[in-house]
């Protein structure tokens, strides 16, 4: 089985990227972003409780997306393997997800991590905001504040995956398809 851990500041590209994986390796693609996305348009307890939280550029608790990816993992038992987009996106869902993937015999293949420098992100993230109508895309001010978000509380995943010899760093700067082709190459080794 093939799980991916699709990594990388906000706007690095994971959602574009991830579109294109799971149609080369037959991956079910889980972004917790996607699934909090679906909650809110639902108008759900959880999706209004995510919603406050997501509009201002913090992250939601990790017990909630611990339990929503717990689920999609469950529902999903016959998967050819999983490609995780904006998950974990903190060292303690990291943990978790490592607990949930051994309980099933599985474990992570690899995590590949874009890099994107912030003046790109944010170009990248208010352009998106300018069609998207998410509310975290069309403010400077809340794009800040989720790359600050993500360099105190998600870089450090990087360094667990790096300790199981599992990081690969990929340049995000280019267009979709290079990135793709060098994505691939990541992966192919892997499978290698
Ligand atoms: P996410 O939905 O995960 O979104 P993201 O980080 O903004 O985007 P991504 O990197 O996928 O960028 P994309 O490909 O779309 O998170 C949103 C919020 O949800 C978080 O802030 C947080 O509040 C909450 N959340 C989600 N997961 C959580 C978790 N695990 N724990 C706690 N909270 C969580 O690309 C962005 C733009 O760039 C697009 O417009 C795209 O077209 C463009 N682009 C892509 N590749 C490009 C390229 N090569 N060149 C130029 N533009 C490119």
């Amino acid at each position: 089985m093939l799980n991916l851990v699709l990594f990388g500041p906000p706007g690095a590209g994971k959602g574009t990227q991830s579109q294109k994986l799971i149609d080369q390796y037959q991956l079910i693609h889980l972004s917790t972003g996607d699934l909090l996305r679906g909650e809110i348009s639902q108008g759900t307890e959880l999706g209004l409780e995510a919603k406050k939280l997501m509009d201002e550029g913090m992250l939601v608790p990790d017990a909630v997306v611990i339990g929503m990816i717990s689920n999609k993992l469950d529902a999903n038992k016959d998967a050819n393997g999983f490609i995780f987009d904006g998950f974990p996106r903190t060292v303690a869902q990291a943990e978790a997800l490592d607990s949930l993937l051994a309980s099933k015999g599985e474990a992570i293949t690899s995590m590949v991590a874009l890099q994107v420098n912030d003046d790109e992100l944010e170009h990248r993230l208010l352009l998106r905001g300018q069609n998207s109508g998410r509310p975290d895309d069309a403010n400077p001010e809340v794009i800040r504040k989720r790359i600050h978000e993500y360099n105190s509380k998600t870089a450090p995943v990087a360094q667990f995956y790096q300790n199981q010899h599992k990081y690969k760093s990929v340049n995000g700067i280019g267009s979709v398809d290079e990135i793709f082709n060098s994505i691939c190459v990541v992966i192919d080794l892997c499978k290698a």
